[in-house]
């Protein structure tokens, strides 16, 4: 069966369902912007199927097979923005009113106005978000004229105060195709940030970490080109210079427990290579759920 996450029931509603600890849906969403590569919207079927590769047990105990995890499927195909926000948002709430953690498959990284339109529609109370990304997101409009983009919707998320300013933690940012009105963004709102390089800095690391797991009711939203293109083929916007899938890794391990939503967008199937940077994106939720 290869039309759910490996190990997990998939179903068509969830009304019925009892003690479930996470439901994962799929968001096959692109942005047409026009600028990058179309194909994220091939992402959520394309984990599913590299999921089917690994059997879920890890040297670990709690992996998969000790928990209630349901695949709800996709929302619809080829959506506008309005149309996604509405399909999604509804599902996300829907998950939450069930005390399960949404897990959500994009599509490219516009569908997080979404999942944080659930959180905020299920009046769940986010501590903070953690924004794990190689950019910001953080534009006014990009491209000129399109504010509803991959690279404007964490300013769109803000604007609508679903999530704070400084409730926001950056981890990832670098390189070459960061706007200096986000870097003026995120001084002026006091937003917390640590850059790839700083990630490399043990000490700055730790720090960031323990302010982060202060918090304990969590969404995070991970940007797969956080990681090295060379780890993640897979990507419509690669940066080179960034994290090793093994760094990835420990970061969702030492986050989990605290992880109210966690989402997983960018992959683009289109330019992967051998299928490997989905089998990335299937072992990111695998190691979720060893550490959840
Ligand atoms: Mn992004």
């Amino acid at each position: 069966m290869t039309d759910s996450f490996y190990g997990t029931f998939k179903v068509t509603e969830i009304a019925s369902a009892v003690d479930v600890d996470a439901i994962i849906v799929g968001a096959p969403f692109d942005d047409k912007i026009g600028i990058y590569q179309e194909g994220s919207a091939l992402a959520p079927q394309a984990i599913r199927k590299a999921s089917q590769f690994f059997a879920g047990q890890s040297l670990r105990k709690q992996s998969i097979h000790q928990l209630n995890v349901l695949d709800y499927g996709n929302i619809q195909e080829n959506l506008s923005f309005e149309k996604m926000t509405e399909e999604l948002s509804a599902k996300v709430s829907e998950i939450l009113a069930k005390k399960a953690r949404p897990i959500i498959l994009g599509g490219d990284h516009a569908i997080a106005f979404g999942t944080a339109k659930g959180l905020a529609d299920a009046k769940e109370k986010i501590d903070a978000l953690i924004w794990v990304d190689a950019h910001l997101d953080l534009m006014n409009e990009y491209p000129e004229g399109k504010e509803n983009t991959r690279a404007t919707i964490l300013r769109r998320i803000i604007d609508k105060k679903w999530i704070k300013p400084e409730q926001v933690y950056f981890i990832g940012p670098r390189g070459h195709n960061i706007g200096w009105e986000e870097v003026e963004f995120i001084q002026k709102n006091n937003m917390n940030l640590l850059s790839t390089k700083d990630f490399q800095d043990k000490k700055k690391y730790q720090e960031f970490l323990n302010a982060i797991l202060k918090h304990k009711n969590i969404y995070m939203s991970v940007d797969l080109d956080v990681l090295d293109p060379a780890f993640m083929p897979g990507l419509s916007v690669p940066e080179p210079g960034g994290f090793t899938t093994r760094e990835l890794f420990s970061l969702i391990n030492e986050v989990a427990k605290n992880i109210r939503c966690l989402e997983i967008v960018e992959l683009n199937p289109k330019l992967d290579l051998n299928e490997l940077s989905a089998k990335v994106a299937a072992k990111v939720i695998y190691e979720f759920f060893d550490y959840m």
